[in-house]
């Protein structure tokens, strides 16, 4: 392997039809070695032990990769999921998201979005205006990858999180992934949630509004989560949409910023100084 090259790397392990883990990173051929024995070591670690572990390595087209910046992150301390939810509907229709759009969003979340009334593997995508579902396999859904974070912003990004309490590799991972999908063609918003009953936080992100992360967006013991990409319907191009999610390699190679958190009496405040540095929106 070229070490002055990148490569994607990409792990999948399973047992029997179930998905028990998925990771990936972007890294230099040097480094090969050490993250497909770490990403193996993830696998294996699992309550539920695969019986299968496939990792892809592809070399990236060193043309081919979009840096990015990472979203702005902000905490709302909202104390439960039924604030947390309202507020979250709330930041969504600052994006330009619909209320019947978030509603619809959150009821899916809720109940489990895919066909057989499961968590899926990827993510919805969710016309912003009516809240109709576009995304091709409703059971699987559709997943970002080939993104990471370059070495650099790697240690920034980590040491700004840890200053922030906010060590579980969850965050620092969705994080990046929000990043990706916030450049997206046509992407309005994203709204999450995990599907592990022991994590309750969830995010509301875009480019506009930055990664807004609330610790609840529900109860502790639910198992059921995933996430909803809102996009503009209008000249909405799904296939390029989808090659960007699904292929097009992205290494987050800047760091923006990450907030201390804000109390849900204090909002107004935050998004009167958003709109005063550019958005022409007031609903929030
Ligand atoms: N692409 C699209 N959708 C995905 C992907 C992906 N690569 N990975 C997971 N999903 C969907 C899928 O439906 C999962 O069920 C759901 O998202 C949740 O995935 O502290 O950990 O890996 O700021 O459980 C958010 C808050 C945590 C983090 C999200 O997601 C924080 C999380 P999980
Ligand atoms: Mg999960």
């Amino acid at each position: 392997m070229d070490p002055n090259r990148l490569y994607s790397i990409r792990m999948h392990a399973s047992a029997g039809e179930k998905h028990v883990s998925g990771a990936e990173r972007i890294v230099s051929g040097e480094r090969i070695d050490r993250t497909v024995n770490a990403l193996i070591a993830r696998a294996v670690s699992k309550s539920c032990k695969p019986d299968r572990i496939t990792v892809n390595i592809d070399c990236i087209e060193s043309v081919a990769i979009r840096n990015l910046t990472s979203l702005d992150l902000v905490t709302i301390d909202a104390p439960d999921a039924t604030t947390g939810r309202q507020w979250a509907m709330r930041f969504l229709e600052e994006t330009g998201v619909s209320p019947l759009a978030a509603r619809e969003a959150i009821a899916l979340l809720t109940k489990g979005p895919a066909l057989s009334g499961k968590t899926m593997r990827g993510a919805m995508i969710l016309d912003a205006e009516m809240g109709n579902r576009l995304e091709p396999d409703r059971e699987r859904g559709v997943r970002t990858s080939r993104f990471d974070w370059s070495d650099e912003a790697n240690k920034k990004i980590s040491r700004l999180l840890s200053e922030a309490g906010l060590t579980h590799f969850r965050t620092c991972e969705a994080l990046a992934l929000a990043t990706k999908v916030a450049s997206a063609p046509g992407i309005i918003a994203e709204l999450c949630w995990s599907d592990d009953p022991d994590y309750t936080a969830g995010y509301v992100a875009s480019r506009g509004i930055g990664y807004v992360r609330f610790p609840y967006l529900k109860e502790h013991g639910n198992d059921r989560g995933g996430r909803a990409f809102f996009v503009r319907h209008l000249d909405f191009d799904r296939t390029a949409f989808i090659r960007f999610l699904e292929e097009e390699p992205a290494l987050i190679a800047d760091v923006g910023t990450c907030g201390t958190p804000v109390a849900p009496g204090d909002i107004s405040n935050l998004c009167l100084n958003r709109n005063s540095q550019g958005s022409n929106r007031t609903t929030c």
